[in-house]
């Protein structure tokens, strides 16, 4: 698929700590040290509505990390995919009287102006569901006897991998749970284990499906970012990301069914944003309670406002937005700017330092914005550009 044209990201003179970061599978901070090269994998959007400012947060937190690993001198190969196929944009393909494929591409497109705005690098390789699926197929013929067939659809058994549980650490009953709730079907007669996920569903009248060796049908949804993941990046790559509903079961289930194929740990860290709220819930297409990125730049509002508000709050926190957010970031980037344009701050090599080392522990961009207000109240003989340099660089913030 087409991606989006990033932003070219500065180089400030001087170099990062090494880059602390949560790992949901020891649960601990650790340390991310790629050589040369950084293998980073981030789960993409179902296309089905518009970019919220919840898949904004996740996306952000994921381009502070390339970000500090720009910083560190290493090189990013970013892989992000499209679900564009998959159960909920086929329901609301059928609701509203849209072509699934149209639909698709329409909230595709969109997504794509909505980071271009917010200056989200782009991943080198951005690809799509459906021209993945003779990747799948091939993985799930790898997958061997861990596979099995329910009427015509095939399974992949969770049984089959001896470390399966390991990216999530939950329970069996908190597994079952969520895998009902997030797409898994722990209730469907003839599987082995009921967490056993769908890998390949057979054709369903009036959907969509390709011919393949598996017969008739289209892709499971878990297996299709394994399928990517392995293709573009290749085996152990240093994080697997997305938002924390993503924890269990799509990266427990694609990082298991990666390892039983190829005998690799899928990825050396998983990275997994909080959840942005709005009117008391979690932000989502299907709940739509939502606040649009589109609807927000078309009302006029700086996209480096929006930024600097989703940035406002720890990556990895749970909360939720208000219109406060916004007037908040509007005062903060309207003193950073006039900070800039007067000068006589104090020296950028200090507050550049500063910068580093919270990004670094953990990508505490929260406190990176404090370093810039008492920056931008500070006095001194420097004219803060290199801080306007370090700010593009560090948290793609134009100042
Ligand atoms: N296509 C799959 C991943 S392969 C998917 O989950 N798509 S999505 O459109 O539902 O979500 C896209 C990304 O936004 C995921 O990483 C998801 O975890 C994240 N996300 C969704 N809702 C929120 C929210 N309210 N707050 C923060 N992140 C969110
Ligand atoms: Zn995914």
């Amino acid at each position: 698929m087409r991606s989006w044209s990033g932003p070219e990201v500065p180089s400030v003179e001087g170099t990062a700590p090494v880059l602390r970061i949560h790992d949901s599978s020891t649960r601990s901070l650790v340390q991310s040290t790629p050589e040369g090269t950084a293998r980073l994998y981030v789960c993409g959007i179902t296309p089905y509505d518009a970019t919220h400012l919840g898949h904004a947060a996740t996306y952000l937190a994921f381009d502070l990390l390339q970000r500090q690993w720009l910083d560190r001198g290493l090189d990013v190969v970013y892989t992000q995919n499209v679900t564009d196929v998959d159960d909920p944009l086929l329901e609301r393909a059928t609701a509203t009287g849209v072509d699934w494929v149209e639909l698709a591409e329409r909230e595709t497109e969109l997504f794509r102006t909505d980071m271009t705005a917010l200056r989200v690098l782009h991943p080198a390789h951005y690809i799509g569901a459906v021209e993945s699926i003779d990747l799948v197929v091939d993985l799930v013929e790898r997958l061997g006897d861990a596979v099995y067939a329910v009427d015509d659809d095939l399974y992949f058994e969770v049984g089959s991998d001896q470390t399966f549980g390991s990216v999530s650490g939950f329970d069996t009953d908190t597994m079952r749970q969520l895998f009902g709730e997030r797409g898994g079907d722990p209730e469907r007669p003839g599987k082995r284990d009921p967490l056993d996920c769908l890998v390949w569903q057979a054709e369903r009248p009036g959907e969509p499906a390709w011919d393949s060796r598996l017969g008739r049908g289209r892709p499971g949804w878990h297996i299709e970012c394994a399928a990517i993941a392995l293709q573009h990046l290749g085996t152990d790559f240093d994080v697997q990301g997305g938002g924390s509903d993503l924890v269990f079961p799509h990266h427990e289930m694609s990082a298991s069914e990666a390892r039983v194929a190829t005998g690799e740990p899928f990825a050396q860290a998983f990275v997994h944003a909080g959840m942005v709220g709005y009117e008391g819930e979690k932000m989502s297409k299907s709940k739509g309670n939502l606040v649009l990125v589109s609807r927000l730049r078309e009302n006029g509002t700086d996209p480096m406002a929006i930024r600097v508000a989703l940035l406002g709050h720890h990556y990895r926190s749970d909360w939720e937005w208000t219109d406060a957010d916004l007037a908040q970031a509007e005062e903060r980037l309207a003193a950073w700017r006039s900070a800039l344009a007067t000068g006589g701050l104090a020296s950028s090599e200090t507050v550049v330092q500063a910068l580093r080392d919270v990004l670094s522990a953990d990508l505490d961009a929260p406190a990176a914005l404090s370093v810039l207000d008492s920056w931008a109240a500070s006095e001194g003989d420097d004219d803060g550009t290199l801080v306007a340099t370090a700010v593009d660089a560090l948290l793609g913030v134009q100042l």
